[in-house]
């Protein structure tokens, strides 16, 4: 049967990150170079929901991934093509660099020639940039917006016409589209997928209540009931088998009724495995910690941002060093492994915020530790409003730091954590998603253990290096 709709996403290292990323890429690229496969293990969800809505609505859609980093998908890909799909939608939700947006179009104009180009996901959302020549652009979610807009390449009527849809060559949207209620969310389709994946990610709620001012995801918070959210989850179990998943949410805990709704529902099935995002202060809910944990939740991700309160205070981040620390131990209490992200050269960042940043790091009961370089991801994040930000290209100036100084200071962090066998270990959320074929058990040594040999690799002489190595290696 034709196929009427491509989804396609290639996902990509954002190169701003890179000299962040090096310190996890150097040991895993150095010769003979480890077999990186496993990385484009998970199939995206937005790709997913967008493919199910479309053959929702009658289209028939299949969604490809990470076919430039694989010979078998890229060969799906160009027989895909060969067979002149109505319209190729590509996400930019993980693609930043306009020459990979640009290889794909490439790609399906040169096999494909008539076939209608559309582009959406946050990166083209934003910077413009990301709309390669000729491709009409989505704004916000696609599931009701791409079949709308297909409906109207098909009948020949006026694509502008279609709320969310940008022009190619225009700023915005003709009409805004007024955002679908979460409980509309299609519950996605795994089984497009030739083998269905083991774990997965899964959207409860959009946006954030909070706005900090580095942020580019503080759209408005609309979430799903935790009714709906477990009716997905049993259905990915009793359909696919998928028991692990990662949440998407900002911040789980921040309704903590919902939260603690969500956790009872996991823990009475009690076979699931999964990780989130929290906020430090919404930890200290009372019980809650601890629920999260008997419904199976292993590892938070807590945005800490920064270990000065003034810095704090200047992100509008409403917590402070004091909570940040209450709310990592009420975790570790309650047995679950803690990350913490912080953000580096935010606007009044010094080296002296940065020195308070590495020792509240490595005093405040972390397990694994990532510092985020300061980015203007969008045009909408409140630290561009406050005015004093300098840009050109991605890089930045303020007052107290430029972007390059930044970069070399987060090199400096990472060294210093390196350093010191105290620290907790620098690891990667990406990095994370080795250890979700692990046993529950297995998740919390297997993680310490890898990157706890990237510091080896960095710390270490020639023999250190090559046994951090062999460690990795077990894992990949
Ligand atoms: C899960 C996740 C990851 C996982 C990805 C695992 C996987 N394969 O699923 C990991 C940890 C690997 C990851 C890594 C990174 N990530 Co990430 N990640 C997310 C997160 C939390 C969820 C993505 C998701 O599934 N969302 C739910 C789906 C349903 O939404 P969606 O993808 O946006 O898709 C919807 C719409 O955007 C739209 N849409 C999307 N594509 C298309 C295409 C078409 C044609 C249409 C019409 C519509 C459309 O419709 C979709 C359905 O509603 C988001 C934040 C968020 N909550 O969205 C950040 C986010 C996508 N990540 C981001 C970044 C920056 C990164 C990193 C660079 C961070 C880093 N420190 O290095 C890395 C780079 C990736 C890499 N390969 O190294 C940014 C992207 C910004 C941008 N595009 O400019 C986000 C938005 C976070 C943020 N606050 O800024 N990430």
């Amino acid at each position: 049967m034709k196929t009427d709709l491509l989804l396609l996403s290639q996902e990509e290292t954002h190169p701003f990150y890179s000299p962040v990323n090096s310190y996890f890429l150097e040991p895993l690229l150095a010769p003979p170079a480890l077999p990186l496969g496993k990385f484009s293990a998970a199939p995206p969800l937005g790709l997913t929901l967008l493919a199910t809505a479309a053959n929702a609505a009658g289209l028939r859609a299949v969604p490809l991934y990470n076919f430039f980093s694989s010979e078998k998908e890229k060969a799906r890909l160009v027989a895909e093509l060969e067979n002149k799909p109505f319209a190729a939608g590509i996400s930019t939700t993980h693609t930043f660099r306009p020459e990979t947006a640009r290889e794909i179009t490439d790609l399906v104009k040169k096999l494909s020639p008539g076939t209608h180009l559309v582009v959406g996901g946050p990166g083209a959302e934003w910077r413009p940039a990301l709309r390669p020549p000729g491709c009409y652009t989505v704004a916000g979610p696609g599931e009701e917006t791409l079949p709308e807009l297909l409906a109207a390449l098909k009948a020949g009527t006026d694509p502008g016409l279609v709320p969310g849809v940008i022009l190619p060559g225009a700023d915005a949207p003709g009409r805004p589209r007024a955002a679908a209620p979460m409980e509309a969310q299609p519950r996605p389709d795994w089984g497009l997928y030739p083998a269905p994946p083991s774990g997965v990610a899964v959207q409860g709620s959009r946006g954030c209540r909070r706005r900090c001012g580095f942020c580019s995801y503080s759209a408005p918070y609309a979430a799903r009931s935790a009714a709906s959210v477990l009716a997905e989850l049993r259905a990915n179990r009793d359909r696919w088998g998928i028991r692990r998943f990662r949440f998407t949410d900002s911040d789980l805990t921040c309704d903590p009724a919902r939260a603690l709704e969500l956790c009872r529902g996991l823990a009475a099935d009690g076979d699931f495995s999964w990780t989130c995002f929290a906020r430090a202060d919404g930890l200290l809910t009372p019980g809650l910690a601890e629920a999260m944990r008997r419904a199976g939740c292993l590892w938070v991700f807590i945005g800490a941002e920064s270990g000065s309160d003034e810095i704090l205070r200047r992100m509008d981040k409403g917590c402070t060093t004091a909570e940040l620390r209450e709310g990592v131990a009420a975790a570790r209490a309650a047995g679950l492994g803690v990350h913490g992200n912080f953000v580096t050269g935010y606007p009044g960042e010094t080296r002296a915020t940065l020195a308070e940043t590495l020792a509240f790091a490595k005093t405040s009961g972390f397990d694994t530790v990532y510092f985020s370089p300061f980015q203007v991801r969008s045009p909408g994040i409140p630290a561009l409003a406050q005015g004093g930000l300098e840009l050109s290209g991605e890089g930045w100036r303020h007052a107290t730091m430029s972007s390059e100084e930044m970069l070399k200071y987060t090199q400096a962090l990472l060294r210093e954590f390196s350093a010191d066998p105290a620290a907790p270990p620098p690891g990667s959320e990406a990095l994370f998603l080795l250890f979700s074929e692990l046993s529950p058990g297995a998740f919390r040594s297997g993680a310490l253990d890898f990157f706890g040999a990237f510091k080896r690799w960095h710390a270490g002489g020639p023999g250190d290096k090559a046994a951090a190595r062999r460690t990795m290696e077990k894992y990949l």
